[in-house]
């Protein structure tokens, strides 16, 4: 049966070529993340976002990405890698394997100094899957909460990238990696449409 839910386009085709946007992603449940991250940055880039204007960083978990995304718009002293393909390679969850957990220390493949520049927008990208305790609505409740939190504090739109899925196959068809006929849609390439507009729409209306 087909579905009416989901984004329609935008009629404007808006311009990325002039935008900074960070992308902050949880290394929990590597896979669905790796995927996500793909996606979002394959859509700033067709969007015209300069692979420079990209940065990318990771922490451990979803529960600390609005503490992230809140530091890395102050223009703290974070550290970025190079360039998008160093990321791409250096999504850096460590080791490898197919583990569900997160990962050691990330590897500074190609590090420099962020520029002490303004973001237009920060995606945060985390993938929250439920188990057998409380944890995950706990979670889901108070990241969801936080990250509208910094948007509005801050005045930098936060995208919300984080998926609340009650079971792996969830996660997985909403990253494109169903395990069906039917792969499901990467909503990571959303997330970047999503930042490009938001960025856009900050720079008009301040
Ligand atoms: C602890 C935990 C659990 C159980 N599940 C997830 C998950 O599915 N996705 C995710 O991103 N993070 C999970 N975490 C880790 C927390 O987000 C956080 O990193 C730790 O509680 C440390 O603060």
């Amino acid at each position: 049966m087909s579905t009416i839910k989901g984004i329609s386009q935008s009629p404007v085709h808006y311009d990325g070529s002039d935008l900074r946007v960070a992308i902050i992603h949880a290394r929990w449940n590597k896979t669905v993340i790796e995927a996500l991250v793909t996606g979002a940055i394959a859509k700033l880039k067709e969007r015209g976002v300069k692979e420079s204007n990209i940065v990318v960083e990771s922490v451990p978990g979803s529960y600390e990405l609005p503490w992230a995304c809140s530091k890395v718009i102050a223009g703290a002293h974070v550290q970025a890698n190079s360039n998008v393909n160093d990321l791409l390679g250096g999504l850096n969850f460590g080791g490898g394997g197919s583990s569900p957990k997160p990962a050691s220390t990330p590897v500074p493949a190609g590090v420099v100094t962020m520029p002490n520049e303004p973001f237009d927008a920060v995606i945060a990208i985390g993938v929250l899957i439920k188990g057998s305790t409380m944890h995950f609505e706990y979670i889901c409740d108070s990241v969801s909460h936080a990250l509208m939190k910094v948007q509005l504090d801050t005045g930098v739109p936060v995208i919300f990238g984080v998926l609340t899925a009650l079971t792996d196959d969830q996660a997985l068809e909403r990253a494109g990696l169903g395990r069906g006929e039917d792969k499901g849609h990467n909503h990571g390439e959303d997330w970047g449409l999503a930042a490009v507009e938001m960025g856009s729409h900050a720079r008009r209306w301040g």
